[in-house]
């Protein structure tokens, strides 16, 4: 008998292919399945951001399957995956959908009661969902599952939490099981890697490439800031590989891919700072070469002491990503954050100091934000840029999550909640590239966000990467500078002007080098 198998679904991050990050390997889904090949499970994972034909792939993957597990955070990711779970229900009305991740985790009622899902796995997966599918492959019931959200008798009912089960103890992911290839190429126009991009430039990154590996080495985080769902999914709670096992790890999987670069996406990589030096050490004994990533706390990193950074840098630490939320004390106490505005300041100068890249993350509009408050954190995202214009800074609009501290606060103060999981969808979509969905912000100050971010920042950090102005990029880059420096940040004629014409230049010579490599009549022209 063939082994039972499980089939995976990644949701399409992203309405159009291409549209947003499509290289981030579906780590989600990989953590689940290293436990159930473990067990005799043959896993198939499908990923719709890379693979076209993914939902005829999918409904062929679940002919012979026990069941079927989607994946999801906010965003467009649930209207994919919820049209997925419609097709698969059509076609095998018996086949068991879960769903599992940040957003279900928050809302599993509504996935219940809207009929995509079966189950809803809460938080961690890994041990949860092989219980699953163990009961559901014996045909047993879910008596007596830890993290689950089930429906019985028309009654949602959420099973205890079950306890954090550590890292250490899981088997590795099984990167095997996917195509480096198809997922490594990063791209420059994407916003989270333009950062990346900014970064690898102050490298002196000079190739047009970047071989990008995600990996997650801590999962959870004992914080509890309030517009972040993380105190409400992890329960404060965190586990980490210690660091042998991510440097046994990453060892083999960078040196046989070619990685350059290795994005740490753990919520909080510096949870336990002995940890991350022994794993700089590590790695530096090894003479692995990879560059890498990953998150960090404004007070951890202004605590740090010079020999630390230091040894931060040398191991190959290029570019922090900083939650560094907000310029206004009164702000910061308010979101729960335990750091000041001052040291925001000093962890950009000491990161920029040792030549790792900060990636400074704001968020305005909070419920009850002060526009004295935003005002701040302008004028503080100004001083840094201006001092320190290699350093990448990223103002976000406050989207109200469900499951955070300050979600009912802001239904309080008018945000309109979708009234279904495809206007959450919807909303999700919306907020990565566009305005503000939950309006707090006056229409003044709504422009200066989108100005600094989508303009000057954006274009001190790494302009349009293909434009190739040359010399007039540089003059460019330095009254960008100027304007960020003194807040002329009205009219941004110059460039528009900039952007039309690196688009004219492109276009001429995409033009020129097609003409140059038009094919040539190996034997002449063709007789008439
Ligand atoms: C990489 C990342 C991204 C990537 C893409 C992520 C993706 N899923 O496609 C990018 C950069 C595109 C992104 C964008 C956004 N992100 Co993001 N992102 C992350 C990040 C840093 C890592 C995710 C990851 O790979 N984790 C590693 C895996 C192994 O862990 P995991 O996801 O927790 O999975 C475990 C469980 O959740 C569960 N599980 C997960 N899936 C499934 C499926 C099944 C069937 C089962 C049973 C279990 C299960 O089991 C897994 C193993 O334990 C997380 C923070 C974090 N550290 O997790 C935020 C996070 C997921 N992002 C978040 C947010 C808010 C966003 C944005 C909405 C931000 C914004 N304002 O625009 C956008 C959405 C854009 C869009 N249109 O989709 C929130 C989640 C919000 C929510 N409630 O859904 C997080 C948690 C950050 C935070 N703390 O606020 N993000
Ligand atoms: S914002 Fe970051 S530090 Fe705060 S709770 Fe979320 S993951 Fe933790």
């Amino acid at each position: 008998m063939p082994d039972p198998s499980v089939v995976l679904y990644m949701p399409r991050r992203f309405r159009a292919v291409g549209e947003g990050t499509t290289q981030k390997m579906p780590l989600e889904v990989l953590a689940l399945a290293g436990p159930l090949i473990e067990r005799g499970y043959k896993v198939e994972i499908i990923d719709a951001n890379v693979q076209q034909n993914s939902r005829d792939l999918l409904l062929k993957a679940c002919r012979e399957s026990v069941c079927l597990g989607i994946s999801c955070i906010l965003g467009y990711q649930i209207i994919d995956g919820m049209e997925a779970a419609s097709e698969i229900r059509n076609r095998y009305p018996d086949l068991p959908i879960v769903w599992g991740g940040w957003f279900p985790s928050v809302m599993p009622d509504s996935f219940l009661n809207e009929g995509v899902a079966d189950l809803v796995v809460m938080g961690q997966g890994e041990i949860t969902f092989l219980e699953v599918v163990e009961r559901l492959s014996s045909g047993e019931g879910m008596e007596g599952v830890q993290g689950v959200a089930i429906k019985e008798n028309g009654q949602v009912r959420i099973t205890p939490p079950r306890d954090l089960c550590q890292l250490e103890d899981l088997p590795a992911m099984p990167f095997s099981m996917l195509d480096y290839e198809t997922y490594y190429q990063s791209d420059p126009g994407v916003p989270f890697e333009r950062y990346l991009w900014a970064a690898a430039k102050n490298q002196r990154w000079s190739r047009q490439d970047m071989r990008l590996l995600w990996y997650m080495s801590s999962w959870g985080c004992p914080n509890d800031c309030k517009f972040c769902c993380s105190g409400g999914v992890t329960r404060r709670r965190w586990t980490a590989l210690g660091p042998k096992r991510v440097i046994d790890e990453l060892g083999p999987l960078t040196t046989s891919n070619r990685v350059d670069v290795v994005s740490f996406c753990d919520a909080n990589f510096f949870v336990n700072r002995k940890r991350v030096f022994e794993l700089c050490k590590a790695k530096q004994d090894l003479g692995l070469e990879f560059l890498w990533h990953a998150s960090a706390d404004p007070d951890t990193v202004s605590r740090m002491s010079g020999a630390e950074l230091t040894s931060l840098s040398a191991s190959g630490c290029f570019s922090l990503f900083v939650g560094t939320e907000s310029g206004s004390e009164e702000t910061l106490a308010r979101v729960n954050k335990k750091h000041s505005p001052e040291e925001n300041e000093h962890c950009a100068e000491l990161l920029v100091r040792h030549n790792i890249t900060p990636i400074l993350s704001y968020i305005v509009g909070t419920p009850e934000e002060s526009p004295d408050s935003i005002e701040m954190t302008f004028e503080q995202c100004r001083r840094i840029k201006s001092r320190y214009p290699n350093a990448s800074i990223t103002i976000l609009n406050y989207l109200p999550l469900p499951g955070t501290g300050l979600y009912h606060d802001s239904v309080k103060a008018g945000f309109v909640e979708p009234g279904s999981l495809t206007g959450w969808g919807e909303i999700g979509e919306a907020s990565y590239y566009a305005g503000p969905t939950f309006n707090n912000l006056g229409s003044s100050q709504a422009r200066t966000v989108s100005r600094l971010r989508n303009v000057y920042f954006c274009f001190i950090d790494l302009p349009w990467q293909k434009a190739r102005l040359g010399f007039a990029e540089r003059i460019l880059r330095r009254f960008a500078v100027v304007r960020v420096r003194y807040g002329i940040l009205r009219l941004p004629v110059e460039f528009w002007a900039a952007k039309a014409a690196a688009r004219l230049l492109n276009t001429a010579r995409k033009l020129i080098r097609r003409r140059r490599v038009e094919p040539v009549e190996p034997n002449g022209p063709p007789s008439s």
